[in-house]
């Protein structure tokens, strides 16, 4: 049985990294005459002459894009992670208060499709499903050499996208990186304790609570009880999953029919193309045991009341703890009555 809302101001604890959220639901209230940002105004162009991503076009650093059909991953030009840097070792004689480690990696963009106008909540659900397929096939592929495998999507100027043709990233790292850190350690200690993954139990209670957005036979996704952004949401499997590369045809086939929901259904909450970012996490590849882990996704959608108005966290939240404005009950109600056209 799902945990109805609380009564008046409280805090709520994230299970899966072991922060706190503070919910003062009333103050969506107040009166705002702050910064009214600009939406992005919708792409129409299939095709962008201008673009660096769009097929047969020119990159940055000169290289050509094949003229693809599909999702087309290519070696970031500008990559944040690359090889082993140096001889930089782990070294302990640094002094505790100044410790440094060296890092590798390799960085990915996977644009989803030829078509500059179309993100994810535009593509059809084949297209969608064609993503899926890249995202768990790049996931394995560099999980052979990497510790972490991040996939990731910046959606929307707002959220820091640096080209409006629908596409995201992978980051993959030798080390595990902070949060994820957090989340494996919090899913090991509950498997531990209870004998049942995190997240399987998260997706049990929750079902057909008043914190799902949309479900099918697979998917389950909601607005977690620790939501710290405003229309933040989970997208979790109902059945075991610990990485993307573990779905079986009908849990990819269904997954694409989540994102196709969950995605038009965020355009259609203020009538805008919706910003974002959003990413993967599944079990690291150093990993034996796979049990306490579930693959999941997390959206984390910066708009608070409008296509303009956004949360923002800073004061309280960068010296205190995450606060938030609407319960996870009411936005997910408002996500969940709308209704998503074919
Ligand atoms: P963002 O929009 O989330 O910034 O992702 C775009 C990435 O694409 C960014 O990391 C890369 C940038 O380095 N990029 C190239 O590798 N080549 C280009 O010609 C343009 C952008
Ligand atoms: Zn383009």
């Amino acid at each position: 049985m799902s945990v109805p809302e609380p009564d008046g101001l409280h805090r709520r604890r994230n299970p899966l990294t072991g922060r706190w959220v503070l919910v003062c639901a009333q103050r969506n209230a107040r009166p705002w005459q702050g910064e009214v940002s600009v939406g992005d105004a919708p792409q129409s162009a299939k095709y962008d002459p201008h673009c660096y991503l769009c097929p047969g076009n020119r990159r940055v650093n000169g290289e050509v894009n094949p003229v693809y059909d599909g999702p087309y991953v290519f070696d970031n030009d500008f990559p944040a992670l690359g090889p082993a840097g140096a001889d930089v070792e782990h070294d302990p004689r640094g002094s505790t208060l100044f410790s440094f480690e060296a890092v590798q990696g390799h960085c990915r963009v996977v644009c989803y499709s030829p078509d500059h106008g179309r993100g994810l909540s535009r593509l059809p659900k084949a297209d969608i499903r064609a993503v899926v397929d890249t995202w768990a096939t790049e996931s394995a592929g560099l999980g052979q050499s990497h510790r972490w495998v991040q996939v990731f999507e910046n959606k929307g100027s707002m959220m820091g996208c640096s080209n409006p043709h629908p596409h995201g990233q992978i980051w993959a790292s030798g080390h595990l990186p902070d949060e994820v850190r957090l989340e494996d350690q919090h899913q090991r200690e509950y498997f531990a304790t209870h004998g049942e993954s995190l997240l399987c139990a998260v997706a049990r209670e929750e079902f057909a609570g008043p914190r799902q957005v949309w479900a099918n036979s697979h998917w389950l996704v909601i607005v977690p009880w620790w939501a710290t952004w405003p229309f933040e949401t989970l997208v979790l499997p109902r059945h075991s999953a610990p990485r993307l590369e573990a779905l079986d045809e009908d849990a990819r086939d269904a997954l694409a029919e989540t994102l196709h929901q969950l995605t038009r259904r965020y355009d259609q909450l203020f009538s805008c193309e919706f910003p974002y970012s959003m990413g993967w996490h599944g079990a690291p590849y150093t990993q034996q045991d796979l049990r306490p882990w579930q693959v999941h996704a997390h959206f984390y959608p910066p708009l608070l009341r409008s296509a303009t108005v956004r949360k923002f966290m800073v004061g309280y939240e960068m010296l205190a703890e995450a606060q938030r404005d609407l319960t996870a009950e009411d936005a997910a109600r408002r996500l969940r009555e709308l209704t998503v056209p074919i």
